[in-house]
């Protein structure tokens, strides 16, 4: 194997669940490919989706969309945009790209009548 250009590994323990409480609790955020599956390089979609800790849905939602490669220093290659309420809390996050392997964080803004919070995932490809 050829050495990596520089690059050092995601932590082991990295949290690669794609379901969790937002960062102070104020929301369950989970995320999906909206196909199923995604391929490194491609545009795709992603839907998000938004509930309180009780289960019920965050239908009124504005959602900004961050991230890029922790070990990189270097962001997403696209500008992701949450583009439509699904209904039941999902909202569709079109534009998103992963150029390279490697480790990448996705992170969203959510800000609702319930309050504002972020979900940050993790994603490895
Ligand atoms: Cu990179």
């Amino acid at each position: 194997m050829m050495a990596m250009h520089g690059s050092s590994a995601p932590p082991a323990d990295l949290d690669l669940s794609r379901s969790k409480a937002t960062e102070k609790g104020v929301f369950l955020a989970s995320v999906e490919p909206e196909a199923g599956s995604f391929k490194q390089g491609e545009l795709h979609s992603w839907v998000l989706t938004v509930k309180k800790p009780d289960g019920t849905p965050v239908e009124d939602a504005t959602i900004a969309v961050d991230g890029g490669m922790p070990d990189h220093n270097h962001g997403l290659p696209t500008s992701p945009q949450a583009t439509a309420h699904l209904g039941e809390g999902r909202y569709r996050v079109e534009g998103v790209k992963f150029n390279m392997g490697g480790w990448w964080v996705l992170r969203f803004a959510i800000s609702s009548p319930a309050g504002d919070d972020e979900a940050v995932f993790n994603l490895t490809l």
